[in-house]
């Protein structure tokens, strides 16, 4: 790390939980283990009187109510969200936001109705060319007040798996993942997943909000336009081995074989090796992958290990089926954005 963190920092990280990396080891990640990224305040809502409003580019305007949500055909998916600050603190100097060291991440079973034929019957005009997402919460960014809202390409909207969701392991939605509907998207980076939607509004022109034009683009300075964020890269991660040290999370293992845990994800398809090393990156040893694949939630893995007495470095990395790996340096960008470098633990053997 490059200096101390600020109280700003302190503050959002407070707010803003990771999954505790023990949590590795259940493939449904529990509702209160699940990571938070919350840009605004969790809006107030009463389920009664809210409506979602799908609107703009499209023949028939819709209002629906939960309970009309609820009432239409229903799919339950297990989909791996991550953050795309993910890693952020771990890319120095780093940009002044949610603190985020490797631990932004949750895979949790969404249940909602299906984006694309809600939109098919609201009858999208010839004209459409993105969605926009709005949720209910509102603040300032970057000195601009917004809503919270982000586009997606009609494409990217119109696909099978895009969900909106009103529940989360089988039951409501938290209210802190979005309660009462948002958007879920597999494969995409956390940004995407608008929680507390109020409204889809189907436009012409590319959506230029502060959520979508300023923030998640990879960029080196505020004056290249850069790439937007869009799928997740591929990273894994261990659940650490042994018991930890109370302030400094290293670790401690008895000598011996040691069954390491972890699982891997990508959002360019499914992941199909991970490599483990005990000697800080030197050397590497393909991990046992688990049979299941499921297509947007990660994958479960295994790693035999010969813990030998004396202090190691342990790290993982991950290759998805479409031949993206995890360097182990990334390249620096303004947002500390889509770090997928090695986690890392310091494992005392003895
Ligand atoms: N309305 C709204 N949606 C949002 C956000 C937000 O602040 N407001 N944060 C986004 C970000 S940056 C992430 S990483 C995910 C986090 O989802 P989770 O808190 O359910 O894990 O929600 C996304 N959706
Ligand atoms: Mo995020």
């Amino acid at each position: 790390m490059d200096d101390g963190i600020t109280l700003e920092e302190l503050q959002l990280a407070a707010r803003n939980h990771g999954l505790p990396l023990e949590s590795v080891r259940d493939p449904i990640t529990p509702a209160g283990l699940h990571y938070l990224l919350i840009h605004f305040d969790i809006p107030a809502v009463d389920p009664r009187s809210w409506r979602l409003q799908v609107g703009g580019l499209v023949e028939r305007p819709l209002e629906l109510s939960l309970e009309d949500l609820r009432t239409r055909s229903a799919r339950t998916l297990p989909v791996t969200l991550e953050c795309a600050g993910n890693g952020r603190v771990l890319m120095p100097p780093r940009s002044l936001s949610q603190p985020w060291l490797t631990e932004a991440v949750g895979t949790a079973a969404w249940t909602g109705t299906p984006l694309a034929p809600l939109l098919a019957e609201a009858g999208l005009g010839e004209a459409a060319l993105e969605v926009v997402f709005t949720g209910l919460d509102r603040g300032i960014q970057g000195g601009v007040e917004h809503d919270y809202e982000r586009s997606l390409a009609l494409d990217d909207a119109m696909r099978d798996e895009v969900l909106l969701a009103y529940a989360m392991n089988g039951e409501p939605l938290p209210v802190q993942h979005g309660f009462p509907l948002r958007l879920i998207v597999p494969g995409w980076y956390g940004m995407t997943h608008v929680k507390w939607l109020r409204a889809i509004t189907v436009v012409s022109e590319p959506f230029t909000g502060w959520q979508q034009e300023h923030a998640y683009r990879i960029h080196r300075s505020e004056d290249e336009p850069g790439v937007p964020v869009t799928r997740m890269l591929p990273r894994s991660l261990f659940a650490p081995p042994g018991i930890p040290d109370f302030f400094d999370r290293s670790r401690v293992v008895a000598a011996g074989p040691c069954m390491l845990e972890g699982r891997a994800w990508s959002g360019f398809g499914p992941i199909v090796r991970v490599e483990v090393s005990d000697d800080g990156g030197e050397t590497w040893a393909d991990a046992e992958l688990e049979d299941d694949a499921p297509e947007f939630a990660w994958r479960g893995w295994t790693f035999e290990w010969n813990a030998t007495p004396g202090e190691h470095e342990l790290l993982c990395r991950a290759t998805d089926a479409a031949g993206n790996g995890q360097p182990a340096s990334v390249e620096w960008n303004l947002g500390g954005y889509c770090n997928n470098e090695p986690q890392r633990a310091r494992v005392l053997v003895s």
